[in-house]
């Protein structure tokens, strides 16, 4: 008799499943082990699946349920980037320190957020590594933007009961650049879930890709939290024009009131945009970015 459940880690062929609490070894069944290779039949992590269960205790695949969201890496759009499915919340990890702080970066994984259907917040880990006052500076335009910011340390537990009560109930993913920590936040908000967890190698100052694969946990109040391998190339993008304007809600709402109509903000006479960011009115830093968004979409 098949029963369902969710997706919690694959690795290769084997997928593990949890069906009621029972973490159970399944491989793909008919025409999902078929068409494996092939897009439309893949099975990530959070997906839920209708599983026949095995004599042997183990289990098989049968049927991949329709998705609520997909989250994919930021920068594409082709499911063959699938990171996660079924997530209600995003949550951004940035450390505020070692990587250095990245406000591009959180505006990327906005875009993949909004596009993926997800709610998203913004955990910035290490505070204890940098003064206070920097840090409300940096967070201060995406606080202005209404997004939630959570200031938080791993190593000594900042911020931590606040994300505990964000993630009850909800099913989450930790997403974030190599080596800001989001393995290490699971483990201070979960100390039972004994993730992985390594050094930032101190030659480049880059993360060491200690998370090779994304994993879900169950979490004590109800709910999920999938942990991912932090992002190893950002510089490919393919995001849609669509996806990219509704992250710079305020510079394109400028736009109609540039002279043109397809005003690029670059280089034309009476551009609203150029004019505000002259005035001060638009970061300058958030158009420049917006504008190399744009050159790629
Ligand atoms: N000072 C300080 N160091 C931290 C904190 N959180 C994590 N670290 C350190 O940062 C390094 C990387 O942490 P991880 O948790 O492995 O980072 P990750 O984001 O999971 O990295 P990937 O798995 O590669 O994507 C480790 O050396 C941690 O000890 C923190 O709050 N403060
Ligand atoms: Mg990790
Ligand atoms: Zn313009």
């Amino acid at each position: 008799m098949p029963t369902s459940g969710v997706v919690t880690r694959s690795e290769g062929a084997v997928f593990w499943v949890d069906v009621g609490g029972r973490e159970i070894t399944c491989v793909l069944r008919g025409r999902l082990k078929r068409d494996s290779r092939r897009v439309t039949s893949l099975v990530v992590v959070g997906d839920l699946v209708d599983v026949e269960l095995l004599p042997d205790g183990t289990g098989a695949i049968k049927q991949r349920l329709n998705r609520q969201t997909e989250l994919v890496r930021p920068g594409f759009r082709q499911r063959e980037h699938l990171t996660a499915a079924n997530l209600d919340l995003v949550v951004i990890v940035q450390s505020a320190r070692e990587p250095p702080f990245d406000r591009h970066i959180i505006e990327r994984y906005l875009v993949t957020a909004r596009r993926g259907g997800m709610t998203a917040v913004v955990v910035v880990n290490k505070c204890d590594l940098e003064d206070e006052g920097v840090l409300l500076d940096e967070v201060r335009p995406l606080v202005a933007r209404g997004v939630y910011v959570i200031l938080a340390s791993a190593a000594r537990g900042g911020g931590l009961d606040e994300l505990r009560a964000l993630l009850a109930g909800r099913v989450s993913g930790l997403v974030g650049k190599s080596g800001v920590g989001k393995s290490s936040l699971l483990n201070a908000l979960y100390p039972d879930f004994a993730a992985r967890v390594s050094d930032v190698s101190d030659w480049s100052g880059k993360g060491r890709h200690t998370t090779t694969a994304s994993r879900l946990y169950p979490i004590p109040e109800g709910g999920y939290i999938a942990d991912t391998p932090g992002m190893r190339q950002v510089g490919i993008f393919d995001d849609s024009e669509a996806d990219v304007e509704s992250v710079f809600g305020e510079i394109t709402a400028l736009a109609s009131r540039c002279r043109f109509r397809d005003c690029t903000h670059t280089h034309e006479p009476k551009c609203a945009v150029k004019e505000a960011v002259e005035r001060g009115d638009i970061d300058p830093d958030r158009y420049q970015h917006y504008l190399r968004l744009r050159r790629r979409t």
